[in-house]
């Protein structure tokens, strides 16, 4: 295999990454060549370079849909790093010349942002010590020193591309870099604001964790021996801001990529109406005893739900792209979470709501309340959540709660002696609630949360529709 030089380097080497935006650029290296193959970096764990280096870097990409299985090879990753084994091997990648882009999927809470509101927490561990240390260990950290090495060797800054499910990920990345870069040197900041482009884009494809299952199925089919395999559904969609830094970017519209001048459409039609659901549906599902979206999404009652949290109080706070119906948008949804191949975990998604509600569906509750709209069905999703934060569904089964507010959620959780105090107690998370009208939500969550308690999840959603 002849070796591809690198044009960009990727934070966050996770399955969506590696199921989406690489096969993208795998694609459009395919039509056109070019200099884009990828150093893919993780920053935490050296769990996914120790599962990628037995075939090189290279793996496979399986679509799961009707027809079944469809393998794709995938070998545009040059090289993986790993942050805490050696920082300097990566930002030695991303100070080269050769790398025109750095994207992003470190998850929302990579970006150690303060709360909804979207400032760099300066409070946080992570950001501290990249103020102390010249050694960068955050996402954002890693961008500036790169940044700052670039503009003293008289180099151009990289495109800083965010392929995360935040609403103007371009925007926040950008003001978190700047207000890193601020502290370290002012001018560096100067710098990155003049010459400097963060595109936001609006990223889609539904990606479960891989399973061993799969990994033996690629093997029986097709003789594919891949543990670094990733599997994904057929659809996927990516709408960037054509804002590239001297222009230069793979043509990724040949490959199915759509440009446009201002993604916010797009984005708030994807995490309210896609991402809301899903969460909604990780956490009442989860309750209602349902392990997997397709499994959930068989139940009429759910069904019904979904529909009644598109149509009444989701599609009424968006303002629809250029050429999309929103309502056959809501119906291809379903069709999606439907695809009994993607047996996507309900925990999974259910992770790190802390970092997601905020977007997903804090955002449109807030809507509704400022145009005298209800949102029943919305306060309910938000109310399994804070059951979900209990650990176990209506049947006493345990739940897998991950969060990186665990902690503090869980204590709250246990030292209040009502649901009325708790709830009290949760509004006041500021990371959380900063932006929400919370006055108005409170009585209405405590009412959704002693519906959930008496009633269970299943039972609840009904009512709400009825
Ligand atoms: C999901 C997303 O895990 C989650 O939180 O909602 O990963 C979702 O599958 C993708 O955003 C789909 O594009």
């Amino acid at each position: 295999m002849s070796k591809i030089t690198a044009g960009i380097v990727h934070l966050g080497l996770g399955a969506f990454f590696r199921a989406h935006g690489a096969v993208y650029v795998q694609e459009a290296h395919n039509l056109e060549g070019g200099n884009w193959g990828i150093i893919g970096v993780s920053l935490r764990s050296p769990a996914v370079r120790d599962t990628l280096q037995a075939r090189n870097w290279a793996y496979t990409a399986l679509e799961m849909g009707a027809p079944g299985l469809i393998p794709k090879d995938i070998s545009i990753l040059q090289d993986v790093l790993v942050g805490p084994e050696s920082e300097q091997a990566v930002l030695d990648a991303m100070i080269d010349e050769q790398i025109k882009i750095v994207s992003l999927t470190v998850t929302e809470k990579g970006y150690c942002l303060a709360s909804s509101d979207g400032a760099l927490d300066l409070d946080h561990p992570d950001i501290r010590q990249d103020l102390a240390n010249e050694v960068p260990r955050s996402a954002p950290g890693y961008l500036v020193r790169a940044l700052q090495e670039r503009k003293r060797r008289g180099l151009r800054p990289f495109t800083v591309m965010s392929l995360d499910n935040l609403p103007n990920n371009g925007a926040r990345v950008r003001a978190a870099v700047l207000e890193l870069a601020k502290k370290i040197d002012p001018s560096l900041a100067d710098w990155i604001a003049a010459e400097g482009c963060f595109p936001s884009t609006m990223v889609d494809r539904i990606v479960p964790a891989t399973t061993d299952t799969l990994i033996e199925q690629a093997r029986n089919q097709f003789g594919i021996e891949d543990a670094g395999l990733v599997g994904h559904e057929p659809f996927r969609q990516w709408v960037i801001e054509d804002d590239f830094v001297d222009g230069l970017r793979p043509n990724f519209e040949r490959v199915g990529a759509q440009f446009v001048n201002d993604v916010t459409a797009f984005e708030h039609m994807k995490l309210r109406m896609l991402n809301g659901t899903h969460s909604s549906l990780a956490y009442l599902g989860a309750l209602a005893g349902y392990r997997s979206v397709d499994e959930a999404c068989a139940d009429p009652t759910i069904i019904g739900f979904l529909n009644f949290l598109w149509n009444k109080e989701i599609i009424p706070t968006l303002t629809p792209p250029e050429a999309t119906d929103l309502k056959s948008y809501a119906s291809s949804l379903l069709k999606r979470y439907q695809n009994p191949a993607i047996r996507h975990r309900l925990e999974q998604i259910a992770m790190d709501g802390s970092q997601k509600l905020p977007q997903r569906i804090l955002g449109t509750i807030n809507d509704n309340t400022s145009a005298h709209r209800p949102s029943a069905g919305l306060v309910l999703a938000l109310a399994g959540w804070v059951r979900f934060l209990e650990g176990q569904d209506d049947m006493g089964q345990p739940l897998e709660v991950s969060d990186p507010l665990k902690d503090q959620l869980q204590s709250l959780i246990r030292n209040c002696a009502t649901r009325t105090e708790l709830v009290h107690g949760l509004l006041n998370v500021k990371a959380i609630f900063a932006d929400t009208a919370t006055e108005r939500l409170a009585p209405a969550l405590l009412n959704a949360l002693e519906a959930l308690d008496r009633d269970g999840a299943l039972k609840s959603m009904q009512k709400v529709q009825s």
